[in-house]
């Protein structure tokens, strides 16, 4: 026999690339995991009498000639399939678009490419051959392209993406049925946890880094917690978050990690209780919990951060700058000069006291004082930023004031620098966040 398998665990991608495979090689029959993902379950309960998979028992004493893996290379991840099979006779062709963890499957043709969605990498083969879809199997692939590239908005996103999903819609997916599979929060009490655990949100500022963290109290164990910590993470903008559930009824604690940051790595903090998981999902139990406080504890251990940027790295320097004793008509001349519209403006030891622009120029210039000192026309209340302030504190103030340039003081007032929101946004954009796709979607 040919079997189609994905990983253990199945997302949504997963399930839209096997069955995108299947109209590729009809021979061949799809093998479902047994672990699927909670919304992956779902939908597969919605469509099983339409569908048709096999499962592990299946293939008990069978032989296997050729496999068609899918989102996934590594031989770690499809290890339920392999246990029983023992091995396959012919080829063994892989479809993915993680990079390799070390361990891709030995001896497997490997077609990696690097798209958000590998369910999208499927649909582009489908549309090579011309094959059609019906609407429910389009609805199912492009629920899954939505999954993966959570709703189009990864950096790790590509043209082919939006082709692929482009054809779907050709082909009749139903934009509603794809957002009712989507909806992550199937349950009541995932509904009442996520209640529960924003209401319990401490935020820290960690050497620059916002940690959210929570404590929440279960009588018992349940399933669907990560979705509901995702949930959270979704709403608040929190560079991490650490969910600790403690289960009273087992006395354990399970952590829940999400990072968005590369210099917040979720599962090297999570390490410290055997954690395992990736750097921007991790997760950890600690049992026999007792008297251990594991909120301290945890925020013990993200004092070992490395720190964030602050305005200081980020801010432009050597300042042009005008002295306090310049005339306005100095000052207009030197904006010419320089074809800024602002300029902050010092004393004579470098202190900022002031800035002057193209308006405050114009105003002595109406008022006939242009040969004044600048003094009576410059803003003397500035709004400045310390050097040390984070990101987020930076991000706070363009927030709440208009102003284009922003001048860096010391913490004596000398001004170190100017920054602007071109500035603060160019550090956005190279920002080290995390490669959507190194991790295991
Ligand atoms: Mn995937």
């Amino acid at each position: 026999m040919n079997i189609i398998v994905g990983h253990t665990n199945t997302d949504l991608d997963c399930l839209a690339s096997m069955l995108a495979a299947k109209q590729l090689y009809p021979d061949y029959e799809i093998v479902l995991s047994d672990i699927l993902n909670p919304l992956t379950s779902n939908v597969v309960s919605y469509y099983i009498t339409r569908l048709s998979f096999l499962h592990t028992t299946d293939l008990k004493d069978k032989s296997v000639d050729n496999m068609i893996v899918v989102d996934t290379r590594s031989s770690n991840r499809i290890k339920e399939y392999m246990s029983v099979i023992g091995h396959v006779n012919g080829k063994i062709t892989v479809f993915d678009h993680h990079p390799t963890d070390g361990f891709d499957i030995p001896g497997a043709e490997i077609n990696f490419v690097k798209n958000g969605a590998n369910s999208s990498t499927m649909v582009l083969k489908i549309m090579e051959r011309n094959i059609k879809l019906d609407e429910a199997l389009a609805t199912i692939i492009l629920t899954g392209i939505y999954a993966d590239t959570l709703n189009f908005t990864i950096d790790a996103i590509t043209e082919d993406d939006f082709k692929a999903a482009s054809y779907l819609i050709s082909q009749g997916a139903s934009m509603k049925l794809a957002r009712f599979f989507l909806q992550p929060l199937k349950n009541d009490y995932q509904i009442s946890y996520f209640h529960t655990m924003l209401n319990r949100l401490d935020f820290h500022n960690l050497k620059g880094h916002e940690v959210c963290i929570s404590y929440v109290e279960l009588p018992k164990r349940v399933n669907g917690l990560a979705a509901v910590v995702e949930q959270v993470f979704a709403v608040e903008k929190s560079d991490a978050i650490f969910a600790m559930f403690y289960c009273t009824s087992d006395d354990s604690t399970s952590i829940i990690a999400r990072s968005r940051k590369k210099a917040v790595p979720v599962n090297r903090i999570l390490a410290a209780w055997g954690g395992g998981g990736h750097e921007k999902a991790a997760s950890a139990t600690i049992k026999k919990t007792g008297s251990m406080n594991v909120p301290l504890m945890l925020k013990e251990e993200l004092q070992k951060l490395p720190p964030d940027r602050t305005a200081e790295s980020i801010m432009t320097t050597p300042v042009k700058t005008i002295p306090l004793d310049s005339t306005n008509a100095q000052a207009k001349e030197y904006l010419e000069a320089i074809g800024h519209t602002a300029a902050p403006v010092v004393d004579s030891e470098g202190k900022m006291v002031g800035m002057m622009g193209n308006k405050n120029v114009r105003n002595a210039e109406k008022a006939n004082c242009l040969n004044t000192p600048i003094r009576t026309y410059m803003n003397s209340k500035v709004v400045s930023i310390n050097a040390r302030s984070t990101m987020r504190d930076i991000e706070k103030v363009f927030l709440e004031n208009k102003y284009n340039h922003m001048p860096v003081i010391d913490d004596n007032s000398m001004l170190v620098g100017i920054l602007t929101r071109k500035d603060f946004l160019k550090a956005i954009y190279e920002e080290d966040q995390i490669d959507e796709l190194l991790q295991t979607r």
